[in-house]
């Protein structure tokens, strides 16, 4: 019987699992999509599928770097590197305080590490402020769904796609974003309607058969519009209303402002489609919106989520089989990590300034409360604004690649140049960020280590390891240990002696709280039963393999209601003008590469199939006008900076539209920093820019 491990794949949040075949002289001979995992059931994407290729390249970090009074990073052991970090990194506190470093990390980890990181920073080390990538990318939608809610819980599953009569995307890509999800729905035998919200002719919308290309960030206008057709016709739940909601009638009073004629300036979408989708909705059974990076990054995105949450509210749409306010996360463990990640709270939702949660977290683990900080960390672009006042003076970065991937470039280099200390941990010492590294530690992959991931349906994923890492590079979850040994507070991580370890305490964590996972049995079970989704409490846990929330209609808030939270739709703080007439779209560029391309950018195969050079979706219409050919080079301007790429001639643009994938380094010395008032995300879909050939 040849050996099977499986594990799941660490990209994107879909949460596909694949199973590693070995011989009988242990030699890896296969991988390959897991045929009997609930979520993928045999399929995957091509990054998924090349997953370990990325991990077998030569440009892999396979000892510590540290850099020389030449400059340069030079190699040195763990022993040395360690120590170097406690120096730096108690200097810094001893001189400045608690407030004087921080870590920024990631989505892209297991939970137990990323646990481990956040106790042994904040309860360790003694730090106060840390953030993730996962604010560039889901803060919203975790904000909007603890104002909704009362607890951050996406309330679907997965199979929610395949029962719903109307699935409706706002601002989401998930042709290319979230291919297995969508294979699912494509699968089907009946095939629902599909209305996709977008202000371009995305692969998705051209799939659709109501496609709104709403003039970017007018979705929200564009929602209360509905939600204002919704209510003058009656087409409402009431009874749902009234037992589970509270606010609905100042809802309701707030949406009559939205008249057709305002709707249709804002948005751009003629009432005729407006009312045609009222009326899809309130003929539809089961309807389900589901929503990513369109609406989360935006100045008014929380705002933007609540009003679909709204939507599903007031027409009873929640907590049946096919419904659902949806956001799908993005990285493989967002999820983990918004639970976990003790950055803006502490673990399983409790909160820093809660003297109450602080005693219990403490209780749990074992440690004097007088170590929980009391107040919360700093959100990331407050963070890099305290680097720049000098207040921050060391940072550390774990998985993630912000000097390619944060927004206005120009202002986060010149800010990265001014730190005192920078440690970079990542897979590859080449990143753009681990260059600028006064030390860099090299780590292990997914797949060469264990741990657990939650996906966007709440399910936790085993990561299991596969193969070896090469050289000295280490699981992040030693490089912690090691680290809290050297500052010597190895001692309050005595019981944290593996990941499976970890689980356990995490485990004590949600026990009690909505995201309670106490009753899985061990990693052994997650395998056995195909992943399992929270809540999994130790007693009464419904055993079902799919499952939704609020299907009693009970939420986590004080009253047990869902509340109706909306606002005065906001102008977009930087728009197009006759200096910069083009409106900047950022995003997705296509399947095969990931974010910063520091994986599939490695993989021969992936590489292939996209794009090598950077370049900007322009509409024929504009391209025409201003001479510019297929393929020519293109200078794009905004008022934060100035970069050369290719130009592509495409209708998934509309006139006076640029759209620039993320993946390559130029676009975000282009992109306006402006940020959600409540959740901190950066508005990375906007901006103005101005477009000329190339002589
Ligand atoms: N192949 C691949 N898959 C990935 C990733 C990857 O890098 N590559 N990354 C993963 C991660 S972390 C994430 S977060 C997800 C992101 O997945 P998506 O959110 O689906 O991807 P994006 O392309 O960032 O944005 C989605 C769409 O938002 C639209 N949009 C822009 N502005 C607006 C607006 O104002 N209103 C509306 N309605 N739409 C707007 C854009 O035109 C774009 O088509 O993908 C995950 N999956
Ligand atoms: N203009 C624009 N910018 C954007 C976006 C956009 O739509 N437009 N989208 C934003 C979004 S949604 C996101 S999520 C971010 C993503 O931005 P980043 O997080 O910066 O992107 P990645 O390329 O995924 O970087 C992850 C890094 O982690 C490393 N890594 C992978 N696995 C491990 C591990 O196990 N351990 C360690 N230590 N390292 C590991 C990888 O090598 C890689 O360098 O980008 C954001 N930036
Ligand atoms: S769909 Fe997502 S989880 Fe599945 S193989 Fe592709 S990247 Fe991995
Ligand atoms: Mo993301």
């Amino acid at each position: 019987m040849p050996k099977v491990v499986r594990t799941t794949c660490s990209y994107c949040s879909v949460g596909c699992n694949f199973d590693a075949v070995y011989d009988d002289e242990g030699k890896l001979v296969s991988f390959l999509p897991a045929k009997d995992y609930p979520v993928n059931r045999g399929s995957s994407c091509p990054k998924g599928f090349h997953l370990l290729k990325a991990l077998e390249v030569p440009e892999r970090g396979a000892t510590p770097l540290l850099r020389n009074l030449r400059g340069d990073l030079e190699p040195v052991d763990w022993d040395r590197a360690i120590s170097v970090f406690v120096e730096r990194f108690k200097a810094v506190r001893d001189r400045h305080g608690p407030e004087s470093a921080a870590f920024l990390s990631t989505g892209q980890i297991p939970m137990e590490e990323m646990a481990l990181l956040g106790a042994l920073f904040k309860f360790g080390m003694g730090f106060v402020h840390a953030d993730g990538n996962t604010r560039q990318c889901m803060a919203s939608a975790a904000v909007a769904y603890k104002q909704s809610f009362g607890f951050d819980a996406p309330p679907f599953c997965y199979e929610d796609l395949e029962l719903t009569d109307l699935p409706i995307f706002v601002g989401a890509n998930p042709v290319i974003a979230h291919p297995v999800l969508w294979a699912r729905l494509k699968g089907r035998a009946e095939k629902p309607p599909v209305v996709v919200i977008d202000p371009r002719l995305t692969k998705t919308a051209r799939e659709a058969d109501l496609h709104m290309a709403v003039r970017p960030k007018g979705d929200l206008t564009l929602l209360y519009g509905l939600a204002r057709i919704l209510v003058e016709e009656d087409w409402i739940d009431r009874p749902f209303l009234e037992a589970h909601t509270e606010g609905f009638e100042e809802f309701s009073e707030f949406v009559r402002r939205f008249d057709d004629a305002r709707v249709e300036a804002e948005s751009g979408i003629p009432p005729a489609r407006v009312r045609e989708l009222a009326e899809r909705i309130r003929s539809a059974r089961a309807v389900s919106f589901w929503w990513t990076m369109g609406v989360n990054q935006s100045h008014q995105a929380v705002r933007t989520a609540q009003a679909i949450i709204n939507l599903c509210l007031m027409t009873g749409n929640i907590g049946r089989p096919g419904t659902g306010p949806n956001s799908i996360t993005g990285q493989s463990d967002a999820m983990g990590s918004r639970m976990f990640s003790l950055t803006t709270s502490l673990p399983a939702g409790r909160d820093f300034t809660k003297e109450a949660d602080r005693i219990q977290t403490a209780a749990i683990l074992g440690i004097d409360p007088g170590r929980i900080p009391s107040v919360n960390s700093l959100p990331y672009h407050k963070i890099l604004e305290a680097v720049d006042e000098g207040r921050i003076k060391a940072l550390w970065f774990v998985a993630t690649n912000p000097a390619h991937s944060w927004i206005d470039k120009h202002t986060l280099l010149h800010r990265l140049a001014k730190l005192e200390f920078l440690v970079v941990q990542d897979l590859y010492p080449g990143t753009e960020t681990a260059a600028r590294a006064h030390l860099y530690l090299p780590a292990a992959g997914s797949a060469e280590k264990d741990g657990t991931m939650i996906n966007s349906e709440r399910r936790l994923g085993a990561v299991r390891k596969v193969r070896d890492a090469p050289g000295q590079a280490l699981p992040d979850f030693e490089i912690f240990l090691r680290i809290a040994r050297a500052w010597g507070c190895g001692d309050l991580f005595r019981e944290w002696t593996d990941p499976e370890a970890a689980f356990r305490i995490l485990q004590r964590l949600s026990a009690g709280r909505p995201c309670d996972f106490s009753g899985i049995r061990g990693y052994e079970e997650i395998r056995e039963r195909g992943g399992i989704q929270w809540p999994f409490p130790a007693s009464g846990a419904d055993p079902a393999p799919q499952r939704r929330l609020f299907a009693d209609g009970r939420f986590y808030t004080d009253s047990g209601r869902a509340k109706f939270l909306f606002s005065e739709p906001q102008p977009m703080p930087e728009v197009p003008d006759a200096e910069y007439p083009f409106q900047l779209i950022t995003g997705r560029g296509s399947l095969v590469q990931w974010h910063t391309q520091t994986r599939t950018g490695k993989v021969a195969m992936l590489r292939s199939l996209a794009p090598a050079e950077a370049y900007a979706d322009i509409h024929a219409r504009d391209a025409r006008r201003l001479g510019i050919a297929e393929g020519a080079a293109v200078r794009v301007r905004s008022r934060r900076g100035e970069v050369r790429v290719k130009a592509r001639i495409s209708d998934e643009v509309s006139p006076g539209q640029v759209f620039m994938p993320m993946h390559y380094p130029e676009s975000n010395f282009l992109t306006f920093p402006a940020f959600d008032p409540y959740s901190a995300e950066p508005a990375y879909k906007m901006g103005a820019v101005a477009l000329e050939a190339e002589p």
